[in-house]
């Protein structure tokens, strides 16, 4: 039998500098323009606090063609054994996957593919413990969920967040943070599907922050969040908050800013 780690031990990320359009990137709320200095300063704490957490980091340069590549988690699902390229739902995000194909061909010796007609963008993935929760969005279709079920050849159940306006992605509203822990957005709470764990609820005012993510031993959280930093911590979780303002105002959240594996 394969010994297993658990869905949040990761030696590795790959990051992807923002490029300098970051701004003219896809997004569907209106909390104003990045300010590109801010972007770079976020991004590199970030990327620090990765290392703080023990990973190893390949840092890919900026790509102009495609303002939306720093939210590089879209572009493939990453387990221990297996790499799977996206195909993401936006189709100015297409190329991203084909660059990301080339970089990760460096850490698994075969890579499967998400191919037409499925779409999928892996933010679209929340791993948890025992199961894969593969989002049906506007973004990841059934045909794609179908194809990564396949791929992954491990259980997975399908939640539709299409009729969702409040979230892009699965994980804009779900975080699988181990421990058989699960964050989520009160609209999930009732979900049968996560009966048997132990839920941690966002609530409203705070939604942005149910996308935070465990890595090694620590949970990365959206600073500005104290409800939800407060229930982490009473739970034992140690949280390591950091400054998202300007991903924020593209719909991104800390998972899409990199691939861990
Ligand atoms: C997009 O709309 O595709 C980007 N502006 C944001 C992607 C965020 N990715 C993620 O939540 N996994």
């Amino acid at each position: 039998m394969t010994n297993t780690p658990p869905a949040h031990s990761f030696t590795q990320a790959i990051v992807r500098l923002p490029a300098p359009n970051f701004a003219q990137g896809l997004t569907t709320v209106s909390l104003g323009v990045p300010d590109f200095a801010q972007v770079l300063e976020q991004h590199a704490r970030y990327c620090e606090a990765l290392e703080e957490c023990g990973l190893s980091l390949t840092v890919l340069d900026p790509d102009p063609d495609h303002p939306d590549s720093t939210f590089v988690e879209d572009t493939a699902v990453l387990t221990p054994h297996r790499a799977v390229i996206t195909r993401p739902g936006a189709s100015s995000r297409e190329g991203e996957a084909v660059a990301m194909r080339t970089v990760l061909r460096r850490f698994y010796p075969s890579l499967a593919e998400i191919t037409a007609p499925g779409t999928l963008d892996g933010g679209d993935i929340c791993e948890a413990d025992s199961c894969f929760f593969l989002g049906v969005s506007h973004r990841t279709n059934h045909e794609g969920a179908r194809q990564l079920a396949a791929a992954l050849d491990a259980p997975s159940a399908i939640i539709d967040i299409r009729s969702m306006n409040s979230i892009l992605h699965l994980k804009s509203g779900i975080a699988a943070i181990g421990d058989n822990t699960l964050v989520v957005l009160e609209e999930f709470a009732g979900n049968d599907l996560f009966r048997g764990y132990e839920l941690i609820r966002v609530a409203a005012h705070e939604s942005y922050a149910a996308n935070c993510v465990r890595v090694n031993e620590r949970v990365l959280v959206p600073a500005g969040y104290p409800a939800l930093t407060a229930e982490l911590e009473s739970r034992g979780f140690h949280p390591l908050l950091l400054a998202m303002s300007e991903f924020q105002k593209m719909d991104g959240g800390l998972s899409c800013l990199s691939l861990r594996f």
